[in-house]
């Protein structure tokens, strides 16, 4: 028999410091970021939207696709796309965050995907509620998970296995999961789940499964790779951790000005500047409060209606811009009283890192900037 070809650790250390390996690279290239200056929007373009693919993107022929109810129901059923598109429909903006997000600003340093900031993002998902189509089903009194298989396959520690997540009963019953076929008004992209992906509002992304291919009742808790193995907090080795589910409050600020192409850093002129930025939090619980540091101190920002229930909120302030180099920062606090640390929170896997971003800025008038010529 050949043997399975990824050990446990193949080519990949638990922690590491300093300069970005070539396999970091090489997934950050794969996994695209938002653009931050598309933080002045209510919803993200599509095309600026972050993506994180485990595996390879399966490529699927939507005429024959199904989604099968499978397992411990008395009344199992499969439908398809067009069944599916039958279904009673809604829209509903959700802001998605990836629970790496932040990962590569944490010490020491998850081997993985080395997100800094922009792993976010807020579309109009278009589908239908899952939790009748669950009912329809018929789950047996015993049931304790449902599990939630995608399409793509692949191996991650030694571990063969299809991406999948679960959720209980009862997590099912609080949390407004949703079946989605379109994102902005139009047809989901092979990259974002086609054609048919969760979206679980107020968790962090790895719940919402993309190719989603069957939903199955189990009498058992489910021990699929991403739901056990992964997505736990944990503080070292040892720790057996606790589960990673709803965001953490966080703000980001479009960065003002313009950049310099390598170091990000910003130019601006001295004067009024507004300030803008997005602000949300987890398991559906409304922004309270933005402040926004400049050489002045913290000030309060002023806070837009929220582009929905699970959506981030816009904020704004004015700034007299004064000549020099200064850092901005903004912080956020929701409406159970949580806030951003100032500092990174330590976790292994670099999980839910909302410390408050830094924007450095150069404040100059233009007659002071060397002209390209
Ligand atoms: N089948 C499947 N679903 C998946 C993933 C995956 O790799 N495979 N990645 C998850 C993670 S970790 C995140 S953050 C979100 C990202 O969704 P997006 O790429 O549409 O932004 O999808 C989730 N669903
Ligand atoms: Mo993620």
């Amino acid at each position: 028999m050949t043997p399975n070809p990824f050990s446990p650790d193949t080519k990949r250390p638990k922690t590491t410091e300093g300069v970005f390996s070539a396999a970091e690279v090489g997934l950050a290239n794969r996994n695209s970021g938002l653009l931050l200056e598309t933080l002045t929007r209510d919803i993200t373009p599509t095309g600026a939207h972050y993506l994180l693919n485990h595996f390879d993107v399966p490529l699927i022929d939507e005429a024959e696709h199904r989604l099968s109810f499978s397992g411990a129901f008395d009344a199992p059923y499969s439908l398809t796309m067009d069944e599916i598109r039958a279904l009673p429909t809604e829209t509903l903006p959700v802001t998605l965050e990836c629970a790496g997000n932040g990962r590569a600003g944490v010490s020491p340093r998850a081997y993985s995907m080395p997100w800094m900031y922009e792993a976010v993002g807020t579309s109009e998902w278009t589908g239908t509620p899952l939790a009748p189509l669950i009912a329809r089903a018929k789950p047996q009194n015993d049931v304790q998970d449902f599990a939630f298989t995608g399409a793509d396959f692949g191996f991650d520690k030694g571990q063969p296995h299809a991406f999948g997540r679960s959720l209980t009963p009862d997590e099912l019953a609080a949390l407004d999961v949703m079946l989605i076929w379109g994102m902005n008004g139009q047809p989901l992209l092979p990259q974002h789940g086609a054609p048919l992906r969760l979206i679980v509002p107020g968790w962090y992304g790895m719940a919402s499964v993309k190719w989603l291919t069957d939903i199955s009742a189990l009498t058992t808790r489910y021990d699929g790779f991403q739901q056990v193995q992964t997505y736990r907090f944990r503080k070292d080795e040892n720790d057996p951790g606790r589960p990673v589910t709803t965001i953490r409050v966080k703000s980001l600020m479009a960065p003002p000005g313009v950049p310099d192409w390598i170091s990000r850093e910003r130019w601006l002129e001295p004067g009024r500047v507004t300030l803008r930025g997005r602000a949300w939090s987890g398991g559906g619980t409304p922004i309270a409060r933005v402040e926004v540091e400049t050489p002045e101190g913290w000030q309060e920002a002023t806070l837009d209606a929220p582009v929905g229930r699970y959506a981030w909120t816009g904020w704004h302030l004015d700034w007299q811009a004064t000549p020099g180099r200064h850092v901005l920062a903004c912080r956020a606090t929701d409406a159970e009283g949580r806030t951003q640390p100032i500092e990174p929170p330590f976790d292994m896997a670099g999980f839910a890192n909302n410390a408050v971003q830094k924007t450095v800025v150069h404040v100059a008038q233009p007659d002071a900037i060397q002209k390209d010529s």
